[in-house]
């Protein structure tokens, strides 16, 4: 009955359920929610862990009396209701102190400043259980072409994530960074922009075993790509590290939907490679119910994410399972992609008369693909009509 449970392994943002509806446009619609209020509703609602910026639990500027009553009484209420803490993040883009970013900003004293606001909710993120620490450089960015030297800022971007990687290998914590992209909003254009900018950045790192990539799916549609492809690479190079679910429709602002809304083919077939895959991290939800919602709506909202989620894997593990589409699978010559182009090596290539000279093209361009009638089972098994 897509029921979720803690071996779901489903996780939520403290500022997804706690979003207040404010955006550019427009004030507040909702009041603020404690912390400890969404721990209890989303263990009721069947999730598994919660995930938060140090300013979304600890109010930015607190005394560290403050701070220290603030998580006890966290720490109380994820026991009391079961929760864990996978993951934790720190927000370097709300203070008009981070207008220009964080670790990027042309000023180096905000820099400093970033990097000692990242360190001190590491400790707290270590202390509670976090194995991972994402990065979003949502200001790390700009509008205008002479304001940033991007060479340098990216000297300065690896300058950050490395004193980072110092910080916990000294530490001794078994913390893992993933840095998420995203290509604009709230900067013109931001640093990192898709997976595969993060990707080839981790490996100018000096531990890049430690970096890896928490892609968020409206972020690289937000860019035209297909975020399922990016999973996929991602994986191939062992780098998803974490991710963030959500829904978006097509090329526009950020919508953070929830998960299902939004381009379901797309989630539809995340979901299969995510449980196909041997994919064992959390499933994290990053949305925002929409400003149109009172408190009803946002755990509607939390809800559906889940559910739709179990819904897909569901309609995934059918489709995988059915015979039809086993044969379609086989007529697609999936089974062939799986074999090595050459795995009688170079010489042998060269030598294959077969491969070249005896080849029949003409033939070879007739055959059909038969992808046509494999994806229409997919939309079958997707619709339920099965
Ligand atoms: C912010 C952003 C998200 C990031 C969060 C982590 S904060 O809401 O839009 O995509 O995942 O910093
Ligand atoms: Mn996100
Ligand atoms: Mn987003
Ligand atoms: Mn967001």
């Amino acid at each position: 009955n897509y029921q979720p449970t803690p071996e779901d392994k489903f996780s939520f943002g403290l500022w997804t359920v706690g979003w207040q509806g404010r955006d550019p446009f427009g004030d507040a619609t909702r009041p603020a929610l404690d912390p400890v209020e969404s721990v209890r509703r989303l263990a009721e609602l069947g999730a598994w862990g919660v995930t938060f910026h140090d300013d979304d639990l600890i109010p930015f500027g607190s005394t560290d009396a403050e701070r220290e009553r603030i998580v006890k009484r966290f720490r109380e209420a994820l026991d009391t209701h079961g929760l864990v803490v996978p993951m934790a993040t720190t927000n370097l883009f709300t203070h008009p102190v981070f207008k220009d970013g964080g670790f990027t900003s042309n000023d180096r004293d905000v820099r400093r400043y970033a990097l000692r606001k990242v360190i001190r909710n590491i400790d707290l993120a270590a202390e509670l259980g976090a194995e991972t620490y994402v990065a979003w450089g949502g200001r790390e960015g700009a509008e205008s072409g002479g304001a940033k030297d991007i060479r340098l800022a990216l000297d300065r971007m690896k300058e950050a994530f490395d004193l980072l990687g110092e910080y916990v290998t000294e530490q001794g914590y078994d913390l893992r960074f993933a840095i998420e992209p995203k290509p604009n909003e709230p900067r013109g254009d931001i640093l990192l922009p898709t997976v595969g900018h993060a990707l080839a950045f981790i490996e100018r790192l000096e531990r890049p075993e430690l970096y890896g990539v928490n892609p968020e799916v409206g972020h690289e549609q937000m860019a035209g790509l297909n975020f399922a492809h990016g999973i996929a690479q991602a994986l191939w190079s062992g780098k998803l590290f974490h991710l963030d679910l959500n829904g978006q429709n097509g090329i526009k602002y950020d919508q953070d939907l929830r998960f299902g809304a939004g381009d379901l083919r797309n989630a539809f077939w995340l979901v299969d490679l995510l449980e196909t895959a041997g994919y064992e991290g959390p499933r994290h939800f990053d949305f925002k119910p929409p400003r149109t919602e009172d408190f009803d709506g946002v755990w509607a909202s939390a809800a559906g994410c889940m559910r739709n989620y179990l819904i897909l894997k569901e309609r995934a593990a059918a489709f995988r399972a059915d015979p039809k589409v086993q044969e379609a699978l086989k007529a697609a010559r999936l089974d062939q992609l799986a074999l090595p182009t050459a795995e009688d090596g170079l010489a042998s290539l060269l030598g294959d008369k077969s491969a070249y000279e005896d080849f029949d093209v003409e033939a070879a361009a007739e055959r059909g693909m038969a992808f046509e009638a494999l994806d229409q089972l997919a939309t079958d098994h997707l619709l339920g009509v099965k």
